[in-house]
């Protein structure tokens, strides 16, 4: 293990409990497995909760005058109803359009923002855009690793550690809880489609601490750990940046309009890029795909999806859906080819799948 790859404050733990293999996330190590198969996990997050190092998901801190003026530079989403305590899902993009990445945003203060972010260097991106425009902030990466508490018994795990006002806490919604003296973060958000948390632990000397106390108090629950579940994911529709989303990707063709304000009323970075694709429509859209044959192991390279002997697209994550009892994949698709029903070949090492264009979310 290279000491350039970071370690976290639950790595420690991660590695007791059985950890059998990471992933690296914004230079730093993302668990990926604790032993037990996908469909295993998948079905104990729909019952019951998990807890997860995503410390990985690092902060991106910008406060001072101009701080409010930088976030919004950075998004096309509309900031200016945006409330203290709320949690903001929204790409970031650049001159042309761009995906740069895909955090959360939490409004900490008029005038102190964190973007959760996604796998790229979003602090040499933020540095770069204050300091050319001479914007009066500062841009740091501060001494916060999250920790993600998820499935349906995780409200009641939260409350034995947190206190009854967790419960109140909604969707997308931030507050302070304190734990062992000090304040923290809690978010009622996570990468998932089952209810959870996302503890913004702000010491990494607590790391031990924190994991032990949640686990103590979910072991009435069946508590394990785990990570972020690809067969969840592939069903609810959430975008990786890296696997569905790159710098070639605009967010219009990614399902992330509604993210996108295109009134022109506000000034961000790569907006006359982003209007004018609108203007022309785009030339191919994130959909979904379903297709049949054996059971799919999660794809490790792009699967190519054929119309006739033409290629228009390609599956950039799929899997077997234990629950749909179908292979499902998060797709890009041609213009002529994206209508949901369109049939489709899905090429799988070596095997041809027939499959369909279907509508995101598979599953909610
Ligand atoms: N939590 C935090 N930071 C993150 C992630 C996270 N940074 C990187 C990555 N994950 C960002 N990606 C997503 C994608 C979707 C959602 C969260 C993070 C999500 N979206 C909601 C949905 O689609 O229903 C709603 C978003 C909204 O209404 O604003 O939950 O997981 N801290």
């Amino acid at each position: 293990m290279s000491r350039r790859i970071r370690r976290t404050p639950y790595t420690n733990r991660v590695e007791s409990f059985g950890v059998s293999g990471f992933s690296v996330v914004n230079h730093m190590l993302f668990p990926k497995s604790f032993g037990n198969s996908i469909e295993s996990d998948y079905w104990h997050l729909h019952e019951n909760v998990q807890i997860w190092d995503v410390s990985c998901q690092r902060q991106v801190e910008i406060r001072g005058r101009d701080a409010a003026r930088l976030a919004q530079w950075m998004t096309p989403r509309d900031l200016r109803k945006a409330q203290v305590g709320q949690c903001l899902y929204l790409p970031l993009i650049d001159d042309t359009a761009g995906i740069v990445n895909d955090p959360v945003l939490l409004k900490l203060a008029e005038d102190r923002f964190w973007f959760s972010i996604a796998d790229s260097d979003v602090l040499l991106w933020a540095k770069g855009l204050a300091l050319g425009a001479s914007l009066n902030v500062t841009v740091f990466e501060p001494d916060v690793s999250p920790l993600a508490v998820q499935g349906p018994k995780a409200e009641e795990v939260m409350a034995c550690v947190f206190g009854e006002q967790i419960r109140n806490l909604g969707f997308f919604k931030f507050g302070h809880f304190s734990l062992f003296d000090t304040t923290q973060i809690v978010a009622r958000s996570g990468y998932s489609k089952m209810d959870g948390f996302e503890i913004y632990l702000n010491d990494s000397d607590l790391g031990e601490e924190l994991w032990d106390l949640i686990f103590q108090a979910g072991k009435s629950y069946q508590i394990r750990p785990g990570c972020p579940n690809l067969i969840d994911r592939v069903e609810a529709g959430l975008l990786s940046y890296g696997n569905e989303l790159t710098k070639d990707n605009n967010p219009l063709e990614c399902r992330l309009k509604q993210y996108c304000d295109l009134s022109g009323d506000i000034d961000y970075l790569g907006k006359r890029a982003l209007q004018a694709i609108a203007q022309r429509g785009v030339e191919r859209k994130m959909r979904g795909v379903v297709f049949g044959g054996e059971p799919c192991a999660a794809c490790t390279k792009p699967w190519p999806v054929y119309v006739d002997n033409c290629q228009v697209g390609q599956i950039t994550t799929g899997i077997y859906s234990p629950r749909l009892k179908k292979n499902i994949g998060l797709s890009m698709i041609n213009s002529d080819f994206w209508d949901y029903g369109q049939a489709v070949d899905v090429h799988v090492s070596n095997t041809v799948r027939s499959g369909e264009v279907a509508r995101l979310p598979f599953a909610h």
